[in-house]
């Protein structure tokens, strides 16, 4: 089966218990939406727990571009926040403000070589997805397709256009595929919506907002059926 979850915002708990839910297996696919890091306790855990399986498919979130950006920064010799640069003192404040301050942590608790596999699987993450599951085609994204224009290939989007801002849920974007987001809590979609899957006009937004308290949500492409954790 093809599976899609949403922001998962270092709450490995919920992805474990996720994973379980669904009987994940060698012969399933996942796809992660982005904004696996920051706001839950336990972000490392769940980015090598993800590096270790071949049938998961990450998405950049912003998150993530900010971990890339910043992680690398971090002094080589294992010591903490006091040594990074003045000039970049700002973005990591503004990052702790986002819910960066576990993942800062426990990245600075790995050796150089954890480090690394963490920064080299970061790298992985993809801008975005098509796929076609039983006939239907989809469109992964972590958070919108700003200067939309149905004729643009994929590929022509610029990365800030795909994984800020927010995407128009009152716009059906594609005529036949449909479009998954994460990025935008669906309590904030439609507050009668909380804690569960946003659907319609096209649209399949996964954000449960797991990084509010809330449950992680993934959806079964084959069979359409929700899941919460
Ligand atoms: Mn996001």
């Amino acid at each position: 089966m093809t599976y899609v979850m949403g922001d998962i915002h270092g709450c490995y708990e919920q992805y474990a218990a996720m994973l379980k839910e669904i009987r994940f297996s060698d012969e399933d696919m996942l796809y992660v939406i982005g904004d696996v890091i920051d706001r839950g306790q336990r972000s490392i855990d769940v980015l090598t727990d993800m590096s270790m399986r071949a049938n998961v498919f990450p998405i950049l979130g912003n998150h993530e571009f900010m971990a890339l950006h910043l992680l690398s920064k971090l002094p080589a010799d294992g010591s903490g926040m006091e040594n990074v640069e003045p000039e970049d003192i700002a973005a990591f404040r503004k990052w702790m403000a986002e819910g960066g301050s576990d993942t800062i942590e426990g990245f600075l608790k790995l050796g150089p070589e954890e480090r690394e596999a963490i920064l080299d699987y970061l790298e992985e993450f993809s801008a975005y997805e098509e796929i076609t599951v039983r006939g239907r085609e989809y469109v992964l994204v972590h958070a919108n397709l700003k200067n939309f224009d149905p004729e643009k290939p994929m590929d022509d989007y610029e990365l800030g256009e795909l994984i800020t801002g927010r995407v128009d849920y009152t716009r059906r974007y594609f005529p036949k595929a449909t479009l998954i987001t994460g990025h935008m809590p669906t309590f904030l979609i439609d507050e009668r919506y909380r804690g569960r899957i946003w659907r319609g006009n096209g649209h399949i937004a996964l954000d449960c907002g797991a990084g509010f308290g809330e449950p992680l949500g993934c959806i079964c492409l084959e069979t359409g059926e929700e899941f919460y954790a």
